[in-house]
């Protein structure tokens, strides 16, 4: 991979999870040498420190469907601008989570900066296509995929109308799942979005899979390929820090290999990694996964 230059940006929140500690991420993050991470595999790194995000004990949650989302709106705004400069700089951006109701400020900034070839490969446990009609939660990190592509009640969907545009359905596709909830299920088959279970990646192995993702972005005109990768996708024995742990996940070396063919297709644009809860890890481990698993995307080799 040529060298790149890469924007870091921290957006220390967790309003949009009912668990306390995702707004840490960031920090776990750097404490586990992010940048040196980068600098080492060739790559020019500049943080741009944190974004300025409300603490939930300061709010009142309002609506218990669509919680915190009156916080929640003004953050998304705010990164999508920060992305979009960063993007029109001709910077990678790099965003640290927080949890991953911010994935609508991302996308949103990088549709801002007329990204129109850009396609989403969206690693988790879950499928975040929750609206305030089907949400078991009230949770907004269990909706963005459905605010990004433009599916859900119009309730949710007021809260998108800063977006210049929705990111059609199909250039987003899901990798991981393994807890869907029923009112996203029915939802999901319609939309277009090309999903790969666990047990898919079981049955064909992550690699097949990884290419065939590529594969289906490439022919719908994707030339720009931006991760959002919540670190749940991981099995929470090798990634226990996070915010809503589901037991079947990726191995360290699945996860690996994700990244290292994310790498190879030499199309990777962005990337923010999402959901680390240090409160709830094992000394640093999940930050330190997620800082490898960063290296590889960013083209760290073994040999
Ligand atoms: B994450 C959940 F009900 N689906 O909507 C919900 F299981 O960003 C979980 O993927 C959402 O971590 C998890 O609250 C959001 C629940
Ligand atoms: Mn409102
Ligand atoms: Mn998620
Ligand atoms: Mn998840």
């Amino acid at each position: 991979m040529e060298p790149l230059e890469v924007g870091i940006l921290g957006v220390p929140m967790d309003l949009g999870s009912s668990r306390r500690g995702t707004d840490m991420g960031p920090s776990a993050i750097r404490y586990a040498r992010l940048t040196d991470a980068l600098r080492q595999v060739g790559h020019r790194v500049r943080d741009l420190g944190n974004l300025e995000v409300p603490v939930a004990e300061s709010l009142d949650a309002g609506n218990p469907r669509l919680k915190h989302i009156e916080a929640i709106e003004p953050v998304w705004r705010l990164l999508a601008d920060r992305v979009a400069r960063l993007a029109g700089e001709g910077r990678v951006p790099l965003v640290l989570g927080g949890d991953h109701s911010l994935a609508v400020g991302t996308i949103g900034g990088l549709l801002a900066a007329g990204w129109d070839d850009l396609g989403v490969l969206w690693f988790d446990a879950h499928a975040d296509f929750n609206d305030p009609a089907t949400t078991p939660s009230g949770n907004v990190h269990g909706m963005p995929v459905a605010c990004i592509v433009g599916h859900g009640t119009p309730e949710l969907l007021a809260h998108t109308r800063w977006l210049p545009r929705y990111l059609p359905a199909r250039r987003l596709v899901m990798i991981g799942l393994r807890d869907v909830d029923p009112g996203e299920r029915e939802k999901l088959r319609r939309s277009g979005i090309v999903t790969y279970t666990m047990q898919q990646i079981d049955e064909l192995g992550i690699a097949e899979v990884t290419r065939r993702a590529l594969q289906h972005l490439d022919g719908e005109g994707v030339r720009r390929l931006y991760v959002s990768f919540d670190v749940d996708v991981v099995d929470p024995d090798v990634a226990p820090g996070v915010g809503t742990p589901v037991v079947g996940g990726l191995t360290y070396r699945e996860s690996h290999l994700a990244m290292e063919i994310v790498a190879e297709s030499g199309l990777l644009a962005g990337m923010e990694v999402v959901e680390v809860n240090p409160i709830r890890d094992v000394l640093n481990r999940t930050a330190e996964v997620a800082v490898a698993l960063i290296a590889s995307a960013f083209g760290k080799r073994i040999l």
